[in-house]
Parts: C-alpha cells; sequence; structure tokens
C-alpha cells in the first residue's frame, strides 16, 4: 500500500487533524482517487481506532480526537467525491430523542459511521417524532438512529416507533437505538431492529441489519 495513504492511517489515529489534512490534499495531487483516499486512508484509520476502542485500549477522548482528525480530511475529500459520484455505502438519520439534550456518544456514532463510509444526516438533540418521521421522508435513508441517556428520555424511543408506524414508515427503515440507559432487552421490548452499546458495535450492527457484512 502507498506510503502516504499508510501515513493518512497512522495520523488520524493519532488524531492529527492539520497532517491528515494536508495529508489528504497530497495525495490527491499524487493522483491518487478519492476512493482510494478515503478507503485506503480514512476509513482505514478510522476502522482502527473502532478496534482499539472495542478492546478497551483507547477511550473516549482519543476517539472524538481521531474522529476530528476524520472530519479534517473528509473537509478536503468531500467535494472531490461528490465530483467523482461516488455512493455512500448507505444513508444515516440519527438523533438524540426528544428531551433529552446529551450528544457526546450520538456525536462519536455518527462519527463512526461517517468513517465507514455512511452519509450522516445528523438532526442533533432533543429531536420530536415528527422530525424523525420528516427526515425519513425527505432524506431516504436506510438506517435511522435514536439516542437517549435518560431514563425519563428512552421512553420516547417507544413513542418515536409507534409514531413511525402510525406515519406509515415504519417499514422503510432500520431503526437503532443506543445510549447508556438503553439496552438489548429493551430494543426488543420497544420493536427496534438493533442495539449497539458503543460507537465501533454501531458501525457493525449497522452493516448486518443492512446486509452489508
Ligand atoms: C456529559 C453529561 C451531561 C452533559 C451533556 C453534554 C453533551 N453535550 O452531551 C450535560 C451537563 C448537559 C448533562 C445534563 C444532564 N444530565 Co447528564 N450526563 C453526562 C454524563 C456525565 C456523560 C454522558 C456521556 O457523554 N458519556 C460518554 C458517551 C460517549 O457515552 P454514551 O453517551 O453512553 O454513548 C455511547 C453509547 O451509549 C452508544 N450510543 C449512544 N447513543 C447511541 C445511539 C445509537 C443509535 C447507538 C447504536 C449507540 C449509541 O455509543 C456511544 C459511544 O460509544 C452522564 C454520566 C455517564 N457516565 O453516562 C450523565 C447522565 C447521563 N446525566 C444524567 C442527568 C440526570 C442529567 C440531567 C438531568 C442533570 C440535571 N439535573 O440537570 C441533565 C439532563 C439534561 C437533558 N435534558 O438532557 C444522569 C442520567 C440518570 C438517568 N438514569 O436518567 C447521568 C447518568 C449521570 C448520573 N449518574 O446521574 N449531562
Amino acid at each position: 500500500m502507498a506510503e502516504i495513504l499508510d501515513q493518512i492511517v497512522r495520523e488520524l489515529f493519532a488524531g492529527n487533524a492539520k497532517a491528515v489534512a494536508e495529508l489528504v490534499e497530497k495525495a490527491l495531487n499524487e493522483g491518487f482517487s478519492p476512493q482510494e483516499v478515503l478507503n485506503d486512508g480514512l476509513i482505514k484509520g478510522m476502522n482502527e481506532v473502532g478496534v482499539k476502542f472495542k478492546a478497551n485500549e483507547i477511550y473516549v477522548p482519543e476517539v472524538l480526537i481521531a474522529a476530528r482528525a476524520m472530519k479534517a480530511g473528509m473537509e478536503i475529500l468531500r467535494p472531490k467525491l461528490v465530483e467523482t459520484g461516488v455512493e455512500p455505502v448507505a444513508r444515516m438519520v440519527i438523533g438524540t430523542v426528544k428531551g433529552d439534550l446529551h450528544d457526546i456518544g450520538k456525536n462519536l456514532v455518527a462519527m463512526m459511521m461517517e468513517g465507514a463510509g455512511f452519509e450522516i444526516i445528523d438532526l442533533g438533540i432533543d429531536v420530536p417524532a415528527e422530525k424523525f418521521i420528516q427526515a425519513v421522508r425527505e432524506h431516504k435513508p436506510q438506517i435511522v438512529g435514536m439516542s437517549a441517556l435518560l431514563t425519563t428520555t428512552m421512553i420516547q424511543i417507544r413513542e418515536n416507533i409507534k409514531a413511525f408506524r402510525e406515519a406509515g414508515i415504519r417499514d422503510t427503515v432500520k431503526i437503532m437505538v443506543g445510549g447508556a440507559p438503553v439496552t438489548q432487552k429493551f430494543a426488543d421490548e420497544v420493536g427496534a431492529d438493533g442495539y449497539a452499546p458503543d460507537a465501533a458495535s454501531a458501525v457493525d450492527k449497522a452493516k448486518e441489519l443492512l446486509g452489508l457484512n
């Protein structure tokens, strides 16, 4: 593999946003395709972050810093990817449910998903059911992620899924749920399609749900 792409992987893992942005620019100038830079540089680097995070070898702050470096690289790469018409792996709408203002975990999931090649539509925090539904209609995602960090707001997930059914869109998407108080048991009870305990597993779960593995 080309040295410059390996360098991107290493700098991304180390969280050096500036170096990643410069290397992405340089790799493109040297003639690497946006796809190569994405798959063998940025996504590969973020994959390594996911593996180490899952194994408890690195922690949330390191992942956030790496994700920021990924974003810096993506900013350079995104216009080129659009030009060459690279299709994202899939599209995901994500948000923190109504009444809940926690977004660190949700952002982490969004960044890891983006790192895995998903297009992310992030609705932010305190997202009511209608806003999720509107986003599904507008963006036609394959997957919707709902995050809840409070025992008082996790019940909102159940309400959202009910509202999806009533709006007739439940079967058009896979619904993935998470957040500290959320469990597999809860996900099953409320009729979600998937649950993941952390951002790296969320990527695996999403791919599994969409048959992308
Ligand atoms: C940071 C924080 C805050 C910050 C949030 C800042 C922000 N921008 O997010 C602030 C200060 C605003 C805050 C406010 C409150 N907080 Co608070 N907060 C926390 C704290 C310390 C950390 C949460 C966090 O970011 N964890 C790190 C991230 C990475 O982990 P995570 O969110 O769990 O996400 C991971 C997984 O859950 C999963 N995941 C998350 N979302 C999703 C989504 C999908 C689709 C998938 C698949 C996976 C997934 O992947 C993530 C990455 O690995 C927790 C305590 C704790 N240790 O959890 C309390 C905590 C969640 N807060 C709590 C409380 C009570 C509150 C307040 C009510 C306090 C108050 N009295 O005002 C308010 C509520 C405000 C509101 N309406 O939401 C309680 C909740 C108790 C409960 N059982 O409900 C906790 C548990 C603290 C405690 N022990 O009492 N809080």
